[in-house]
């Protein structure tokens, strides 16, 4: 399914509802830092939201180190975001929940 590029004001409202995700400055992006236990926490996260990224055809940028996993969520397709970036964001903020 093909999502529109959200207005300002439709970013600001989806974000309100998201825990500790931040948009990048030229507001083409979310971005959020988690901290898991230790590695094989963190690597789990990965897994398990490769999987529903790969299910939704909507892929995360993200950075491992240890324990730590740095998301990066944007639409390509649109140079912006869309409701892709936000339902992603929230099954990866379920998925981290189950951990931590
Ligand atoms: N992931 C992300 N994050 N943004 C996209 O625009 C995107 C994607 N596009 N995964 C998808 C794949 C697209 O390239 C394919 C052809 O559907």
């Amino acid at each position: 399914m093909r999502y529109e590029k959200l207005s300002n004001e439709a970013v600001a409202l989806a974000l309100s509802e998201l825990d500790h995700w931040m948009l990048c400055e030229d507001q083409t992006a979310i971005s959020k830092e988690f901290a898991f236990g230790d590695f094989t926490q963190a690597f789990g996260f990965m897994t398990e939201c490769a999987l529903v990224a790969e299910k939704m055809d909507h892929h995360p940028e993200w950075f491992n180190v240890y324990r730590r996993v740095d998301v990066r969520l944007t639409t390509h397709d649109v140079n912006g975001l869309t409701a892709h970036d936000f339902k992603l964001a929230a099954a990866m903020d379920k998925i981290a929940a189950r951990r931590v």
